[in-house]
């Protein structure tokens, strides 16, 4: 059987889906994933090295820019094919869970109705001293690699910071907890635009496929195989997602 005949059959067949979407299912939106960002307009920049809580406090208006200039590329950006076919996947499997590592709002965009941010949003900055929300007024209009001072909070003057998870910090524990719940009894794991290498995100494929879930992954680059019943897919979100599911 081909490979998308047979991913199709297992998606169709299973009670339980979990789907774990990364940077790569924004792409064909005109979001630059992450690892991508190292050739694109922060080119200067690693993200690897502006995605941490030193970083941020080093150099605070360097750090938030580079957050502003995100927010606003994705107040312009729209979902594609592979966020509208992820929609219609939770519609129709008799259990659901989309975990995202993405801090954009596409799949809420796209109508997906539960997702779980593991890696938190862009859209939910707070305060850095005692972690009160912090709300955005106008989208912001910036050139690339413009520096802009954060705004500081109204209630004890701390700095505000991106409402995202960066490297060194936990993961929030409601979502991580749903993964962990979610991926223990799923037939199908689905795996979406992701390079696997960050942690703990990176870890639910394996626990899925030891507590014997079908693995799929869906990626342009063919994954390796390391269990007996996992798929690898190649193609993008975009062109493979509306052939997975009707
Ligand atoms: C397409 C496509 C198309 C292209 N269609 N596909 C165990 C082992 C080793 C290290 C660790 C470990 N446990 C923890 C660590 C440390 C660290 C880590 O994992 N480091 C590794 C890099 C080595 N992890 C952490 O620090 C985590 N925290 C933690 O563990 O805390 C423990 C703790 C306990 C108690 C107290 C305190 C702490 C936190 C990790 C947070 C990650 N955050 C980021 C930044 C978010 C904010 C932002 O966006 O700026 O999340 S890093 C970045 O990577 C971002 C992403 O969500 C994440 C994953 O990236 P993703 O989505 O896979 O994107 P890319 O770009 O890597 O890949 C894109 C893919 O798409 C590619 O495969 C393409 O081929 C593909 N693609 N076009 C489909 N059209
Ligand atoms: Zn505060």
């Amino acid at each position: 059987m081909a490979l998308i005949a047979e991913a199709r059959n297992l998606i169709s067949k299973a009670q339980k889906v979990v789907v774990l979407t990364g940077a790569g299912i924004s792409a064909e939106s005109g979001v630059a994933t992450f690892r991508d960002a190292l050739t694109g307009l922060w080119r200067n920049f690693d993200p690897t090295k502006l995605a941490t809580p030193e970083a941020y406090l080093r150099d605070p208006a360097l750090v938030w820019g580079w957050y502003e200039w995100r927010r606003q590329l994705l107040l312009k950006a729209q979902p594609n094919a592979g966020h509208l076919a992820v929609a219609r996947l939770e519609q129709q499997a008799p259990s659901f869970t989309l975990l995202t590592q993405n801090v954009d709002d596409l799949h809420e965009r796209a109508g997906s109705q539960q997702v779980a941010h593991l890696h938190g949003s862009i859209f939910h900055p707070y305060c850095f001293d005692c972690g009160r929300a912090y709300s955005f007024t106008a989208a912001p209009n910036l050139t690339k690699e413009q520096k802009v001072e954060p705004p500081h909070c109204r209630f004890c003057a701390g700095l505000i910071r991106p409402g995202v998870v960066w490297f060194g910090e936990e993961m929030p524990v409601a979502e991580l907890n749903l993964a962990y719940a979610a991926v223990e009894n799923c037939d199908v794991f689905l795996s979406i635009g992701t390079s696997g290498v960050v942690y703990p995100a990176a870890g639910l494929v394996e626990l899925a496929a030891q507590q014997g879930a079908a693995v799929i992954h869906l990626n342009p680059e063919s994954q390796p195989i390391r269990f007996a019943q996992e798929l690898s897919l190649v193609g993008t979100a975009g062109e493979l997602l509306p052939q997975l599911v009707n």
